[in-house]
């Protein structure tokens, strides 16, 4: 039986990826390049060093590890600046509701997120408190499509990986899913989400009735 869910943060919960990409996007302006918005499509998902060497593989750059580490934290800090501002307006239609109706039917909700400034965009919306897990990027060693986020939730939760369901709208936290042997709700389009058990628009609209239809998939 589907007894818990695991929830991907950006993009799924909240649009933090718009602050993502200006963050991003005022870095390569320092650095002398555009970026663009189908740029910031490949950084969707990934980890902060990650994303930053996808950045600077496209304005052409390889400095050294230490500038690295460097240019991380000043995006990081632009970001941070950006988020808290953030209230719980920026929560994607649906979301909220659907929480609540895993709540009042006895399912669990965890977080399972990259992001080390989860707990703030969390706190500044108002979500911190339907959670029963909070795994993020601060907890986990591996990054998706490492399964690492999703089995250490599970376990947090005391439940077996088999009756969790994952939200998740990147296509490498789909398959961190499905590594982990837990089944998935795709939230985008299904070009690129075609690997999940279900793929949704949004949560709008979704019920806890249709989740446990996937049961029986
Ligand atoms: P930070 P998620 C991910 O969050 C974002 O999708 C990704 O764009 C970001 O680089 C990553 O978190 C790390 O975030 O720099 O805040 O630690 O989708 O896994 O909730
Ligand atoms: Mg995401």
């Amino acid at each position: 039986p589907i007894t818990a869910c695991l929830f991907d943060l950006d993009g799924v919960l909240v649009d933090t990826a718009k602050y993502h990409y200006i963050a991003w996007k005022r870095l390569a302006e320092e650095l002398g390049f555009e970026f663009t918005e189908q740029d910031n499509e490949r950084l969707k998902g990934v980890s902060r060093m990650a994303s930053l060497d996808i950045l600077l593989e496209i304005g052409g750059l390889a400095p050294d590890e230490e500038t690295k580490l460097d240019l991380a934290a000043k995006k990081n800090a632009w970001y941070v600046e950006y988020i808290s501002t953030m209230d719980a307006s920026e929560i994607l239609p649906g979301a909220l509701e659907f929480i609540q109706s895993l709540k009042e039917r006895g399912i669990k909700v965890a977080l399972g997120s990259a992001s080390k400034n989860a707990m703030l965009i969390l706190n500044n919306t108002g979500l911190t408190p339907y959670f029963d897990a909070i795994i993020d990027g601060t907890k986990t060693q591996q990054a998706k499509p490492d399964p690492e986020v999703f089995t250490l939730g599970a376990r947090e939760l005391g439940v077996p990986t088999e009756s969790c369901v994952v939200f998740e709208d990147a296509e490498a936290g789909i398959e961190a899913a499905t590594r982990a042997g837990m089944r998935c709700v795709g939230i985008g389009s299904p070009e690129t989400l075609g690997r999940a058990n279900l793929v949704i628009s949004s949560l709008e609209g979704f019920t806890v009735d249709r989740l446990l239809g996937l049961q029986e998939k």
